[in-house]
């Protein structure tokens, strides 16, 4: 393979409030598809904190039902280490609707932790771009909230 196309990259996991009882589960199928968890945080996201993390979705007619359940609950943040991680995650995670998931990718994380299209178990960044935002947005690289945060730094 080229380095062209098998990049290691870095990006946000997130495990959503509905899915808070099956972390165990959910961080397994990090390790299965051969990713590596570098940092790790457990948090509750207050509304301005949740619509600062979803703000592409802006104007969405979903964006109040999506920030009224996210921060339903704590989430658990993590970054994931990988080759073409960002896209891979993603295709770990499933397709965005649970039901579509269980159809079209039985082994994905939504199709077995999924509730509906809005409670879906986990999140993956969707670009190299907020990727880098989502991961300083729960692991800034400055700053007091630092202190909170370990890592493995020799992993990534
Ligand atoms: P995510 O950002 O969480 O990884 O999910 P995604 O890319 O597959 O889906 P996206 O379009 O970015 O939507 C973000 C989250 O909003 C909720 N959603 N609800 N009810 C609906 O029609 C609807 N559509 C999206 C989901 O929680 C989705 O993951
Ligand atoms: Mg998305």
């Amino acid at each position: 393979r080229s380095k062209l196309s098998s990049q290691k990259e870095k990006t946000l996991g997130l495990i959503k409030p509905d899915a808070m009882n099956k972390i165990g589960q959910i961080l397994d199928h990090v390790y299965r598809n051969g990713f590596m968890i570098t940092k790790l945080k457990m948090c509750k996201l207050d509304r301005n904190e949740a619509f600062e993390m979803y703000q592409e979705h802006r104007g969405k007619p979903f964006l109040n039902d999506l920030l009224e359940y996210v921060t339903s609950g704590p989430v658990l943040a993590f970054e994931v280490v990988g080759q073409n991680a960002i896209t891979n995650w993603r295709k770990t995670i499933g397709p965005t609707d649970p039901a579509t998931a269980r159809s079209e990718a039985p082994n994905s994380i939504r199709a077995q932790y999924g509730t509906d299209k809005t409670r879906n178990a986990c999140h993956g960044s969707d670009s190299l771009t907020s990727a880098a935002r989502e991961l300083e947005f729960f692991f800034p690289s400055t700053g007091p909230k630092r202190r909170n945060t370990a890592q493995l730094s020799d992993c990534t």
